[in-house]
Parts: structure tokens; sequence; C-alpha cells
């Protein structure tokens, strides 16, 4: 917590809390970067906010990973998180793994959380359509998890992509009820979902989510592709039989295309219509592919340099997990108290 002196007097000033994790479960793509990560830096940077980032490595075990394929997918995710600004200096960086109280508070919370709510999480359905042979326990009290992350910091802001809301709505419901049972414990979080970025929509099936676990590559552009590879898969992907670049209904390629460059280049919809009136939808797709290369570029530069001195991600992460875990700590014993348990001595 920052400390400002007002009048001589040393007077506590609390920043708000701001924390979002994301899971390793594959390389990263621009919609996480969009929808999630551009808006961590974003935050970080504004320098109201004590932040804390992590990489979700107990979430990712939710579907089946290969354990050597999953370590490297860690240090590949913080390598990411660090070469698109999130600096240690000035956030919390960590693996969910590393701060034991995540695991303890999501076994108190599943104790306050009802069959019936995680029942109805979009999430939970899609993944159990998706692993139907391995539907397990895990997957279905994710949420529990995830409540678990936000509360143990007292977090006011979580900023992330439309399809982390309902679970967003979850913990709060979460956080109610034991409030409501024990009394003020914790802080009710808030959603921070940005317009443009919010929901990048798959290149090959643009009713569709673009999600790192697709098994189509040509459906995804990850942090890592290459400049011609993303210019290709824009060149790829699957519009509408018309022809002018304009969002409307059923146009879901089209609007998708344009969302993306409304994110990247920070145009609102009605100036990018403008700049492209009269051209067809391969000059679109290629503007697309070229304004996405140039911020991907930067980013996939860093995030070689950092896989080459993992020493260093070891080292921001064991610091990381440190002061989280003080933060987290506080919070743990008031819940054992305030349930009963016996808090060690
Ligand atoms: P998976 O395919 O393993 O489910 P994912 O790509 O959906 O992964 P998550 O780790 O679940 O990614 O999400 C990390 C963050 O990125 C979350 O805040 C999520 O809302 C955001 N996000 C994921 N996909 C998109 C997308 N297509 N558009 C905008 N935001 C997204
Ligand atoms: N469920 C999130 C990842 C996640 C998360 C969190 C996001 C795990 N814990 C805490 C925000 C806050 C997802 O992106 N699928």
């Amino acid at each position: 917590m920052s400390e400002i002196i007002v009048n001589g007097e040393e007077k506590k000033e609390k920043k708000k809390i701001s924390l979002s994790f994301i899971q390793p479960s594959g390389a990263f793509t621009l919609g996480n970067y969009l929808g999630a990560l551009k808006n961590w830096v974003t935050i970080q940077d504004s320098g109201e906010f004590n932040c804390l980032y992590a990489v979700a490595d107990l979430h990712a075990l939710t579907v089946r990973q290969d354990p050597k394929a999953l370590k490297n997918q860690i240090y590949q995710g913080l390598a990411v998180l660090l070469a698109s600004g999130i600096d240690p200096e000035k956030s919390i960086v960590f693996q969910q793994s590393h701060v034991h109280q995540h695991a303890e508070l999501a076994w108190i919370l599943n104790c306050y959380t009802m069959f019936g709510e995680l029942s109805r999480m979009t999430q939970f359905k899609d993944k159990s359509a998706k692993y139907a042979d391995n539907i397990n326990a895990g997957l279905f009290t994710y949420p529990a998890l995830m409540a678990a992350d936000i509360l143990l910091y007292q977090t006011n802001f979580v900023p992330v992509g439309q399809d982390q809301k309902q679970h967003l709505e979850i913990a709060r419901d979460i956080a109610n009820r034991f409030n409501g049972i024990y009394g003020k414990t914790f802080t009710e979080p808030e959603p921070y979902i940005t317009k443009s970025g919010a929901r990048i929509m798959s290149l090959a099936e643009p009713t569709k989510k673009m999600s790192k676990s697709d098994p189509n590559q040509n459906a995804i552009i990850t942090i890592l592709d290459t400049d011609a590879e993303i210019i290709k898969k824009f060149k790829r992907a699957v519009t509408d039989s018309g022809s002018g670049v304009r969002m409307g209904e059923g146009k879901d390629g089209i609007n998708n295309l344009i969302n993306i460059y409304s994110a990247v280049t920070g145009k609102e919809t009605a100036e990018i219509e403008r700049e492209f009136e009269g051209k067809g939808y391969g000059d679109f797709k290629m503007a697309c592919g070229e304004v996405v290369a140039e911020t991907v570029r930067p980013i996939r530069e860093k995030v070689n340099e950092y896989m080459n001195n993992k020493d260093y991600i070891d080292e921001i992460c064991k610091t990381g997990a440190e002061r989280a875990s003080i933060f987290a700590q506080r919070t743990l014993d008031k819940v054992y108290k305030k349930v009963g348990l016996v808090v060690k001595k």
C-alpha cells in the first residue's frame, strides 16, 4: 500500500486493487491480448491501482495437459506478460500454485458455492461438451478457485474479456453470501471490460470466440506468430460474400475484423468505415494483418529474450509470490476465524 504525507502527518492512502489471471493452456492469442493483457498494462500504468497479475496454472489442470508442454507454457505465459508491458516493479507477478492460500481458500469457498449455480456456468457447459471424456470435479468447481484468487486480495477490479463476466458474477455472489453469514469479510469485485477488445472471434468460425486451445491454427492469431503467418491468416479469414467494409447484422466475419482493427488502432467503427470506403474485403484483410503484425512483433521479440532468461522469470515469480502471500494470508486468517477454525499459533 502506498503512503503519502499530508500536513506533515503520515496518512495511509489505500489504492484500489486490480487483479487478473490467465491460464497457461496454450500460446496466448490476440483475444487474450486485446481482451485482457492490454488492459492489465493500462491499469498498471495509470498508477492508480495496486496490481496483481498471475498465470493460473492450477486452473489449467482442469483440462488434461502434457506435463512438459505445461511447464513450457507457464514460462512462456510469464514471458508474454512481461513482454506486453507488465512491470514487476509496478505489479506483483506470480504463479497461482506458488501461493498456497489460493487452494486453501478455494476449499472453503467450495462449501459456500451451490451445485445449481455451478451447473449454470456456460464455460463448464462448453468445456464439458468439448472434453466429454474428462468432466472432472475441478472443471466443475473452477469458479470457486477463481473466486478465491480474487477475494484473497480484497480485489476491486478484474480486467477480463466478456466470457469471464459470469465467473465474476458468481465470485460476487459467493462474497455476498459469505459476508451475509459472517459479516463483512470480502470486498465485492467488479469486472473491467472494454468495448472493442472484449470478445475477439475466431478467424475461421467468426461466431465462436477466439480461444488459445483451438486446434485449428488458422482460427487464431498467437502472440508468437510471425508477421508472414499473421498476414496469411488474415487473408484467409472467413467473411461473407458481400464486399463493403461496414458493420452489419449477420456479417460476423467482417464485424470481427472491424472490431480487431478498432481495438488495435483505437479508431472508432465509423472512422474505419470511412477509411475503407470503396475498398473491398481483400484490402481490409491486408490492412488488418499489417496493423496486428505491427502490434504483435515487438511483444514476440521480447518474449524470445525472456525465454532465454528463465532464471530472471523465476526470480520475479519468487518475489511476487512472497509479496502476494502476505496479503493472501491476512484474508485467509480472517476467514478461518470467521468460520470457527483455529488459526495456527
Ligand atoms: P482456453 O482456450 O484454454 O479456454 P482462452 O483463450 O479462452 O483459453 P483464458 O485463459 O480462459 O483464455 O482467458 C484469459 C483472459 O483472456 C480472460 O480475461 C479472458 O476473458 C480473455 N479472453 C480469452 N479469449 C478472449 C477473446 N476471444 N476475446 C477477448 N478476450 C478473451
Ligand atoms: N478463469 C479465467 C482465468 C482466471 C482468472 C482468475 C481471471 C483464473 N483466476 C482470477 C481473473 C481473475 C479465464 O480466463 N478463463
